[in-house]
């Protein structure tokens, strides 16, 4: 098992590639010092108040502070990430459109055991989704570096392929050793877990998820983020993290109107049109800004 890593300047479909034959990849030090700095700086008063996990899973001595599109502007600009967005949209892009899963800085602290071994689509209630059919596509950031002996994240590399409900102990798993400002992606069904941090520092990373849009979000954007900051942000962002319709119709609000109009207090009466042109509204309007040549 060996874990690719590419270069910052590599592209969408190097990524999506790596992703499509491993489940896991990572883009060394993709992030700034300048954005890593903000983030920080932004993040920390909430992640100190933040109380550690109550369970083995959430980890006893991890602190997971969500709410980061509300908390910081930084983090809105790294899950808009260009590079991001369009290995995102190749992973998952076979549904009409997909949006933000969820937002946590996961903080392990020294002491931490390694978290069992599992897939993140486990969330959607253990759903046995086909081989091949991804729902789900991570990234974390890491703030600090990530070292074997801090808490890397432990990765099966091949293991989107394994079946489901699999056992799998630490030592099954490599650690995904990156500098920081590297992004670590996997899919939702990539077998991994938290690594335990045998240092005497914190390991932090920023975990912001993306899934299809007809599957229920893990945070919840409508509460985590205050109506009055979603009124404050750019459309684009805003139908990223859930105010845009998840198909033809899912999550339309009263007579048939987007939640985008509905938030911005607009009123149309034509309804949603046609499914097919509806359908491409809907891809078009999805956030993958292209990224500009170097
Ligand atoms: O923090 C990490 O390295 C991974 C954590 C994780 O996999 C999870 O909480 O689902
Ligand atoms: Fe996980």
């Amino acid at each position: 098992m060996t874990l690719t890593h590419l270069p910052a300047d590599t592209t969408p479909d190097d990524v999506a590639a790596a992703l499509a034959r491993d489940g896991v990849v990572v883009v060394d030090r993709l992030a700034s010092e300048a954005i890593l700095d903000r983030a920080g700086r932004e993040l920390a008063p909430f992640i100190e108040q933040t109380a550690f996990g109550p369970d083995d899973f959430s980890g006893r001595r991890t602190r997971r502070t969500g709410g980061l599109i509300a908390r910081s502007p930084a983090c809105r600009d790294l899950v808009r990430h260009p590079l991001v967005l369009g290995a995102v949209k190749q992973v998952i892009g076979h549904s009409t459109t997909f949006r933000l899963h969820l937002t946590q800085a996961i903080a392990i602290g020294p002491g931490e055991p390694a978290q069992p071994v599992h897939r993140d689509q486990w969330a959607f209630d253990f759903f046995p989704f086909p081989k091949g059919y991804e729902v789900q596509c991570n990234t974390l950031w890491a703030l600090t570096d990530f070292t074997a002996e801090n808490g890397a994240t432990r990765v099966m590399p091949g293991s989107h392929r394994h079946d489901d409900r699999l056992a799998y102990a630490e030592s099954d798993t490599i650690p995904a050793e990156m500098p920081r400002g590297s992004v670590l992606f996997y899919t939702g069904s990539l077998y991994h877990g938290g690594g335990a941090n045998r240092s005497s520092a914190t390991r932090v990373g920023i975990n912001l998820t993306y899934a299809l849009s007809w599957l229920r979000q893990e945070e919840n954007q409508y509460l985590s983020v205050p109506h009055e900051t979603a009124c404050e942000l750019p459309d684009d962002l805003l139908r990223l993290i859930g105010y845009a319709r998840g198909a033809y119709a899912l999550g339309y609000v009263d007579d048939l109107r987007d939640p985008l109009e509905a938030l911005r207090g607009e009123r149309r009466q034509d309804g949603f049109g046609r499914l097919e042109d509806a359908q491409a509204r809907l891809r078009e309007q999805l956030p993958v800004p292209s990224i500009p040549p170097r």
